[in-house]
């Protein structure tokens, strides 16, 4: 059994869409960020950044309980459990590693960044807004090149490297991304979607999102003295 810890983000719905796809069980328990359950004790034994989303897997690969955090490696440890969607042919397997590196360190930190600046900055400031957003264009462009020239990131195959971008461009279209500039990035995004466990991963704890602004109380847990505070 997997028990996931998680909230409706791009990140947790990464690991929704790979545990719909393999049909591995799975067991949620939801993480409410806003009201800062990621700081109780029982939550960084196992993720010790404090963030969503991580999983203990009840039967680790010698039999024992294992515990995993970071989407990309989550991604990774459940490829490699079930052997769907991680290919285990060095070549293939190195192209996914570094489409999943990708989506880490860019696509998720520049997308995340615009995201911030644009909904939850106090002040619109024109500077970050303008780097972010450029970056995250750059970045769609990226994928967009790639997508010209094979069906998915990693080559043919559905992978964990579509799973771990794809949720970051829906956010970023939401949020007025120009996703449609991008024919190839459209094409991609289109097939996804009609993938039923895309449909089934996209809805665990979507009715949990918040609406409408953030509150005073949320921003200090998330951004201010609260997610600041010596642990
Ligand atoms: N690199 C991490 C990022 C995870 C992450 O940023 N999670 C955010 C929500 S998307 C979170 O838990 N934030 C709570 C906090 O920062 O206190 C991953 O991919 O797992």
């Amino acid at each position: 059994m997997i028990e996931l810890y998680t909230w409706p983000t791009p990140n947790g719905q990464k690991i929704h869409i790979m545990l719909e796809e393999t049909g591995l069980p799975y067991t949620v328990h939801p993480v409410n960020i806003g009201a800062g359950e990621q700081f109780a004790p029982d939550f960084l034994e196992i993720s010790p950044n404090n963030k969503m989303p991580a999983i203990v897997d009840t039967e680790g690969p010698d039999g024992a309980p294992i515990s995993i955090f970071e989407s990309g490696a989550i991604l990774m440890y459940l490829g490699e459990k079930t052997g769907r969607f991680f290919p285990q042919a060095p070549r293939q397997r190195w192209t996914v590693v570094q489409w999943v590196m990708f989506q880490m360190a860019s696509v998720g930190p520049m997308f995340g960044q615009r995201g911030h600046f644009r909904n939850y900055a106090k002040e619109k400031l024109a500077y970050p807004l303008e780097r972010y957003s450029n970056e995250a264009r750059r970045i769609c462009g990226v994928m967009d090149r790639r997508l010209g020239e094979a069906k998915f990131l990693a080559g043919d195959e559905y992978t964990i490297a579509d799973i771990a971008c794809y949720p970051w461009l829906v956010s970023y279209k939401n949020g007025e991304g120009p996703v449609g500039e991008f024919a190839n990035l459209s094409r991609w995004m289109d097939v996804i979607a009609a993938r039923p466990a895309t449909e089934r991963g996209m809805k665990v704890l979507a009715e949990r999102r918040r609406q409408g602004p953030i509150s005073e109380k949320e921003r200090a847990i998330l951004f201010g003295q609260e997610q600041y505070a010596r642990r």
